[in-house]
């Protein structure tokens, strides 16, 4: 269920340059005139920029999409994640940001979140398309006490808690295809993209990044990828406030970052197998030239994916083609 800022937002969003009376506004949200007005002067607090005309009502005049560090501090609440954003409009990559902050001794739970990223970057330095505002671009630093060879459980992580999160908030259900990648249906909405400095018993921090499709069509993305890609506004309709995505995001993933610390990996591996995308299905693999077919069983703790073959055999995959 979404708040009443959140609601107040969408509506006056929805209805874009036409304003909104705020008898409407009481009647839609089932709120009194004062409720209304007292959430109009805690969104203008909030950096919206919000035109209240008597005899017609309200509209957005700023785009209320526009992030900043104030925006987003307000009604965070987490402990530690977040306290400290480095907010930009524009940037390269919010991963290249991290990364550098982190290597300068930023604190653990430093966010780095922008409007938009000139050179957003998936694995292997595949791009990521985010030169637009209408998605959710960030990336967190974190120095976790564990062994290097599990930092792949904050991935499976980050994955949980994203699934969580987007199908609490869109009502749609959400799959995590393994390792990093979000799909709706048969279709990409958000990527993972984890880093880390460490040395062989130790990590130096790890950097995780957050590539969220929100607000966009898909007609706007990339024709490479358009017939690959959704948004949450394709798959439901609906708009969706990125403040209250990320406030909700953060403080989901301080709560299982915690709880991981305190009880370790066994309930983030249950969690994540519920949300596997084709958990129990055959799928055809392709490991150096070899091709083999198998059924996905589920994950283990150094974020491998298990398949169990033909023959009954368990197999470990670390990295591998799979022909989704
Ligand atoms: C990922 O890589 O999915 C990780 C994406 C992480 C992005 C975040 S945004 C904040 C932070 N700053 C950064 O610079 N990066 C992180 P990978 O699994 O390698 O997938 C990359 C592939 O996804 C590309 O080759 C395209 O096929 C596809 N792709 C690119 N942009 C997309 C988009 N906006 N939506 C859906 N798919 C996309």
């Amino acid at each position: 269920m979404s708040s009443t800022r959140e609601r107040i937002i969408a509506l006056l969003a929805a209805n874009n340059e036409s304003y909104v009376s705020g008898q409407a506004i009481s009647d839609q949200l089932k709120i009194s005139r004062t409720a209304v007005w007292k959430q109009m002067k805690v969104l203008k607090q909030d950096g919206y920029l919000i035109e209240a005309i008597p005899n017609k009502g309200y509209r957005i005049i700023s785009t209320p999409n526009k992030l900043s560090e104030n925006t987003l501090q307000w009604g965070l609440q987490t402990k530690w994640l977040g306290k400290s954003i480095n907010f930009y409009d524009e940037i390269d990559s919010t991963q290249t940001k991290a990364n550098h902050l982190a290597q300068q001794g930023c604190k653990h739970g430093t966010v780095v979140i922008a409007n938009s990223q000139q050179a957003g970057r998936g694995r292997m330095n595949r791009a990521w398309h985010s030169n637009n505002e209408d998605g959710i671009w960030m990336s967190m630093v974190l120095r976790p006490t564990i062994l290097p060879a599990h930092a792949p459980q904050f991935t499976l992580l980050t994955g949980t808690v994203l699934v969580d999160i987007l199908s609490e908030k869109t009502g749609i259900p959400i799959k995590i295809k393994w390792p990093n990648d979000l799909f709706v249906g048969d279709k990409k909405v958000a990527g993972i993209l984890t880093e880390m400095q460490a040395e062989q018993d130790q990590i130096h921090y790890l950097v995780i990044g957050i590539g969220i499709n929100v607000n966009q069509y898909t007609k706007q993305l990339p024709a490479e990828i358009r017939t690959k890609a959704t948004s949450l506004r394709e798959a439901t309709g609906n708009w969706f406030s990125k403040i209250e995505l990320i406030q909700s995001i953060l403080y989901a993933f301080e709560t299982a970052y915690e709880r991981h610390q305190e009880i370790g990996f066994s309930e983030i591996k249950r969690n994540w197998e519920k949300r596997g995308y084709k958990m129990n299905q055959n799928v055809t693999y392709h490991s150096g030239n070899i091709q083999s077919e198998g059924i996905i069983k589920g994950i283990n703790e150094n974020g491998a994916l298990l398949i169990e073959s033909n023959d009954n055999e368990i197999i470990t995959l670390y990295s591998a083609e799979i022909d989704w």
